[in-house]
């Protein structure tokens, strides 16, 4: 039976991957945070199926002890600090925790159990410039915020551990992926909670930044399938996962509403843009500058052509079925 030691189970792409090793009879082990109250987040509802080993990316000691527990076959680092927009405001403890804390957890994996294979959590905010092509494995790296930044590091140093050191470590670079269980300060996920709010008569309007942003989204319980395979291959490497289409917030907002049963059009240019419902004739959707960023990563475009033809990967969830999905649960949950 194999062993698998994950970072950042308690968030949306640890809860799923967790939920997809158990499926395949893994032993598994999951760092979490010490907080002021116990909390699984997302594994909550299989947290006793996993072994949760308090620690956290910044303190090498209690990862040596997590592997040295664990003794993984395979380790997954899904831990960050993964809000874009806070790394604008927090950029030291960003860095702390998405650059030097894995370079601690490759540290911990190269002293006690250095045959373990290591999954690095990289992202398509690496290329952060604007690009017109699909981005693939080749593409330069244009890192545009301080969480970007981190991640380059990590990204670069999950390679230098696999040449210098020759520890088997993939680097998966997944773009936007989403789900019922995303936080709530991400745009997918903000839009679907209050539009949910919205119906169900507790907010009155949904207030937006930047509308003509592009990003390439997909369902994360796809993309966790992507990491597993990735170490199940004969030699690590570099994957780009994404769906290779690309949609505005402001299309992911209408579709939202329209599958809560909004017909909204849209009216205004810029910061006066809002979306009117067709039907009462109310604002439900306002732009606020507040939610703009210093600087934007304005369109997200990915090419997996890699990991289709080598792993066999393709995503099973659709956008429109991935928007469905997020509202239906948006609104049950607050039913
Ligand atoms: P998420 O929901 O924000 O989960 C982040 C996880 O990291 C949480 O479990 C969090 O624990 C944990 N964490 C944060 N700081 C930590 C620390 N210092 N020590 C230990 N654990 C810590 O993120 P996600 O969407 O699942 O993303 C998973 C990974 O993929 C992240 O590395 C993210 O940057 C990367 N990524 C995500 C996407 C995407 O679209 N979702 C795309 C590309 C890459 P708490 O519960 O205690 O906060
Ligand atoms: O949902 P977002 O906050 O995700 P972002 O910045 O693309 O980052 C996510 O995907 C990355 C992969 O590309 C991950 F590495 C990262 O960890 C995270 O999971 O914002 C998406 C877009 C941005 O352009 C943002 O400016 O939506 C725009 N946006 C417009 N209004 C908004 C809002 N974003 C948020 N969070 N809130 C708004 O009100």
């Amino acid at each position: 039976m194999k062993r698998a030691f994950i970072t950042g189970i308690t968030g949306q792409d640890g809860s799923y991957l967790a939920e997809l090793l158990l499926s395949k009879g893994y032993t598994v082990y999951g760092l979490y945070r010490r907080k002021s109250s116990l909390d699984f987040g997302n594994v909550a509802h299989i947290a006793h199926r996993i072994t949760m080993i308090e620690g956290d990316l910044l303190d090498y000691p209690s990862l040596v002890a997590a592997i040295k527990e664990s003794r993984p076959d395979e380790v997954y680092n899904l831990a960050a600090q993964s809000f874009v927009g806070a790394s604008f405001r927090q950029p030291v403890a960003t860095a702390e925790i998405d650059a030097l804390g894995v370079v601690h957890l490759l540290e911990a994996i190269r002293s006690v159990k250095p045959d373990a294979r290591f999954y690095q959590a990289s992202t398509s905010e690496l290329f952060g410039g604007v690009y017109d092509t699909p981005c693939n494995e080749e593409t330069p790296f244009y890192p545009r915020s301080p969480y970007g930044v981190a991640k380059l590091y990590a990204h670069w140093i999950t390679k230098n551990y696999r040449e210098n050191y020759g520890v088997f470590a993939c680097a998966g670079i997944l773009f936007n992926h989403e789900s019922e269980r995303r936080g709530k300060e991400f745009v997918t996920r903000k839009i679907t909670s209050t539009v949910a709010a919205i119906k169900h008569g507790e907010a009155e309007c949904l207030e937006l930044g930047n509308l003509s942003s592009k990003r390439d989204w997909g369902h994360a319980a796809d993309y966790v399938r992507a990491m597993w395979l990735m170490l199940q291959q004969e030699r690590p490497a570099e994957f780009v996962i994404a769906t290779g289409e690309t949609r505005t917030v402001r299309e992911f907002a209408e579709l939202a509403f329209r599958k809560a049963g909004y017909d909204i059009r849209f009216e205004g240019e810029g910061e006066n843009e809002v979306g009117i419902d067709s039907k009462s004739g109310k604002i439900l959707l306002r732009v606020n500058p507040a939610f703009f960023r210093p600087a934007e990563v304005n369109v997200l475009l990915g090419d997996s052509s890699k990991a289709k033809n080598e792993l066999g990967w393709e995503r099973e969830v659709m956008f429109s079925e991935l928007v469905s999905r997020m509202v239906s649960s948006d609104i049950k949950k607050l039913g």
